[in-house]
């Protein structure tokens, strides 16, 4: 096992601190990944599931407190409030270390500190980056095998003997009142303690790759976006890729890995949650995945809405918190199979037809990349994906047409900042409210969302050509509470003429908000929408545009003179365009 000075004092600080009764490093191996699945089999930490139909597959419970990333638990810790801003919860550093310290005194006592060095990214990327946090938790250190890349494979990455981000976690008693989700930017430094779920615990993943490295990367000129990636593949076979922003439990695994209706077309998936990116020696944006697993929603994966979903997970998979069949398969709601008799919930209880939901809405699969059967060929290229359009998506019931594009880069740089959505399963709270979400960052930016929106604004400038963006909606719904748009596979039609678009072939309408498809431009050839529906997902309303203008007004007013003024003139351009 390679080691630094700095990363064994790290553990050996941790150690202190918790005092467990033993220290592992993990290796990464699939030795040392059968022993922790054969430990948590004999706990019950995990059960394991039809070995014939789902090989090397295990379901987990979580404490049913613990189910969802918990954003009121979850701070930056920043020198002063401001550099965290108004849409953070901050703690003052020395506070925080005082409070939150002391639930970690003796928390692993008796139990085991495991130590995971983890690499961020393909091997050999020089966007790559290191991390290394300690646990108690078995659970944990398995989903980290499959999200991250573990052992010295990350060690050997390092760039100087300090080049990592320290992850404590400890499960603790896993009570709300005693959890906590702890960043310190200026340190490089995770500290979660009271949950093993998620982005709570699986600290590679909301915890380094969005909130430290948001935070570092506008330090270093780069960008951590909550995107998926993906390449479009044309009848040509020219693939073009592209990034989108989608709020939690808002579409991004599905788009990343959607299989095309329309014949010709493919979609090549590269990442599913997290996207890095960098500007390149030419003034071309370059994209990696720093993940090598999907941490997906369960509920409504089927073979009709994500038939490649289903097969990344039939083998090497961990379940969390879905329901299970009595021939010991996994079983959600929308999975499109009758819900068999004998089912048990996600808490171990016989399921009543009728009832509650078998599988908890935030259920979720943890699954290996290279299993995706669309998986890219370049997906880890050291050099990443070139980047050719962003997109911005959110769930919105009414207001946001299907699709339009931003009129330039600034302008979409406001479009993002613009994003508000209705709450999902994916956090703790109320389910469907509208709240603000630029870029779809709010729970994952690590500063000032302000000075996020000028480090956007500032990357645009450094390009040779700035990728186009495009705001989308699958969401919109009619009178009845129905979706407009039949979403999923469907979808490809509007990535299609997203890349004509790019490519300066697909036809436009000038509205006040944006370029919107003009009837003939989108491909409806084999579509089962009446006109009338599509031109109602496509209707730019300019009386609740006023009405959502006003609000965003009230949104961007809290960040004061740190807004930046083209934001501003964004939003009062499009108020003006409206008004002749
Ligand atoms: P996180 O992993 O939480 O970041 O979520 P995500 O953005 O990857 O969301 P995901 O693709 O898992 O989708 C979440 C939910 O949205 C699931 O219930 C999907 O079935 C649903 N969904 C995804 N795409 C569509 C779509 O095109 N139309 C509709 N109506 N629902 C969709
Ligand atoms: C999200 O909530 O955006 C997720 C799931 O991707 S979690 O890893 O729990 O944050
Ligand atoms: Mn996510």
């Amino acid at each position: 096992m390679i080691t630094t000075r700095f990363v064994e004092k790290w553990v050996d600080e941790a150690a202190n601190l918790t005092v467990p009764s033993r220290v592992v490093w993990c290796d990464g191996s699939d030795a040392e990944y059968e022993r922790l699945i054969a430990e948590m089999l004999r706990d019950g930490t995990l059960l394991p599931l039809n070995p014939r139909t789902y090989p090397n597959c295990y379901l987990h419970r979580s404490h049913p407190s613990d189910v969802a990333r918990t954003e009121q638990l979850t701070f930056i810790c920043t020198r002063t409030r401001d550099d965290a801003g108004p849409t953070n919860n901050w703690m003052a550093p020395d506070e925080a270390k005082e409070r939150v310290g002391a639930l970690y005194r003796r928390s692993m006592h008796g139990r085991t500190m495991f130590v995971i060095p983890y690499l961020m990214g393909p091997a050999g990327s020089p966007m790559s980056r290191v991390g290394v946090m300690v646990t108690d938790s078995a659970y944990v250190v398995a989903s980290m095998h499959i999200m991250a890349r573990v052992g010295d494979v990350a060690l050997r990455h390092m760039r100087d003997p300090e080049d990592f981000v320290a992850g404590l976690h400890s499960l603790g008693d896993l009570s709300p009142d005693r959890r906590f989700i702890m960043h310190f930017p200026a340190e490089r430094l995770i500290w979660s303690v009271g949950s093993g779920y998620g982005g709570n615990a699986l600290l590679g993943k909301k915890c380094h790759a969005l909130r430290i490295a948001s935070s570092q990367a506008r330090q270093e000129g780069w960008m951590a976006e909550h995107m998926l990636i993906l390449g479009l593949e044309d009848p040509d076979g020219e693939v073009t890729y592209l990034a989108a922003a989608m709020p939690s439990a808002s579409g991004k695994t599905n788009l990343a890995m959607v299989v095309s209706k329309l014949p010709g077309y493919r979609v090549w998936t590269v990442g599913d949650d997290i996207a890095w990116i960098h500007v390149d020696a030419r003034g071309q944006l370059r994209a990696i995945n720093p993940e090598r697993g999907f941490f997906g929603v369960a509920p409504n994966t089927s073979p009709k809405t994500n038939p490649n979903g289903m097969a990344t997970v039939r083998a090497n998979t961990i379940f969390t918190n879905v329901a299970l069949t009595p021939s010991g398969e996994p079983w959600w709601e929308g999975m499109d199979a009758e819900p068999p008799a004998g089912l048990v919930d996600w808490q171990g209880k016989a399921w009543q037809p009728g009832g509650a939901a078998a599988a908890h809405p935030n259920s979720r699969f943890t699954a290996p990349v290279r299993q995706c059967p669309s998986i890219d060929p370049n997906w880890e290229d050291p050099q990443g994906v070139p980047i050719s359009g962003f997109i911005f998506g959110s769930r919105r019931a009414r207001v946001v047409p299907l699709v339009f594009e931003a009129f330039d880069w600034p302008h979409g740089v406001f479009l993002g900042s613009a994003m508000g959505t209705e709450t999902t399963a994916a956090i703790t709270g109320k389910v469907g409210v509208v709240r603000r979400d630029p870029m779809a960052m709010i729970p994952f930016c690590g500063y000032n969302m302000a000075d996020y929106f000028s480090h956007w604004l500032g990357i645009g400038s450094r390009l040779a050509k700035p990728p186009r963006i495009f705001r989308v909606n699958w969401f919109r719904r009619d009178g009845e509470s129905r979706f407009l748009w039949p979403g999923y596979g469907e979808n490809v039609r509007i990535l299609k003429w997203i890349v004509e678009r790019i490519r300066g072939k697909a036809a436009a309408r000038e509205t006040p908000i944006g370029y919107v498809p003009t009837p003939g431009s989108l491909d409806t050839d084999g579509l089962d929408v009446p006109a009338a529906r599509l031109e109602a997902a496509l209707h730019c309303d300019r009386d609740e545009w006023f009405e959502a203008l006003d609000e965003l007004r009230g949104f961007y007013e809290q960040f004061g003179p740190r807004l930046p003024a083209p934001i501003w003139e964004a939003h009062a351009q499009t108020a003006r365009r409206f008004r002749v």
